[in-house]
């Protein structure tokens, strides 16, 4: 497992074809997107107040775009925070492998997309906050 890499973690610009008709994003494998995708699902209808996430992945990287409305992205490790307003999808989230995450401040209207590096995995998922940090502490111990 490698370790967490929070910094890798960022907005990327989705190119965006404007013209009359209306606009056109796209998103080329390995050029836009920073790894092959094997996997998209998409989320939609989530409650006024409720939040999604509360995990980590020990390999599974991730590319979320909000398509409507707005969403807030919390992403931390055992170290520090960095917070994330999606709400245009002209701009995408890059999420690393071993990185702890909560998606809130859902708007009523929000669909968001999600590409993802990996087909479904439930062994992937770290789901306790204490076992996340004792899996970043022996990654550190491990690099020296
Ligand atoms: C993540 C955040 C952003 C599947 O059967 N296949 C899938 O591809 C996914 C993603 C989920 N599921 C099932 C597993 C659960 O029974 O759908 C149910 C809800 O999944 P979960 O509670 O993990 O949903 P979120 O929104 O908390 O987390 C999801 C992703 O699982 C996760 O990787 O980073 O969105």
């Amino acid at each position: 497992m490698r370790p967490s890499n929070l910094r890798a973690c960022r907005l990327l610009e989705i190119p965006t074809v404007s013209d009359p008709r209306g606009n056109l994003g796209f998103l080329n494998e390995l050029e836009h997107v920073p790894f092959s995708i094997a996997r998209s699902y998409f989320l939609w209808g989530v409650p006024d107040g409720a939040s999604r996430g509360g995990h980590a992945h020990k390999n599974l990287q991730q590319f979320l775009i909000v398509l409507n409305g707005s969403l807030e992205v919390a992403l931390r490790d055992d170290r520090e925070e960095m917070t994330f307003s999606l709400n245009h999808p002209t701009t995408g989230l890059f999420i690393d492998r071993m990185i702890w995450r909560d998606l809130r401040a859902f708007s009523g209207n929000n669909v968001t997309l999600v590409l993802a590096s990996e087909l479904y995995n439930p062994d992937d998922y770290i789901r306790d906050f204490h076992d996340y940090e004792d899996l970043m502490r022996l990654a550190t111990n491990h690099k020296g």
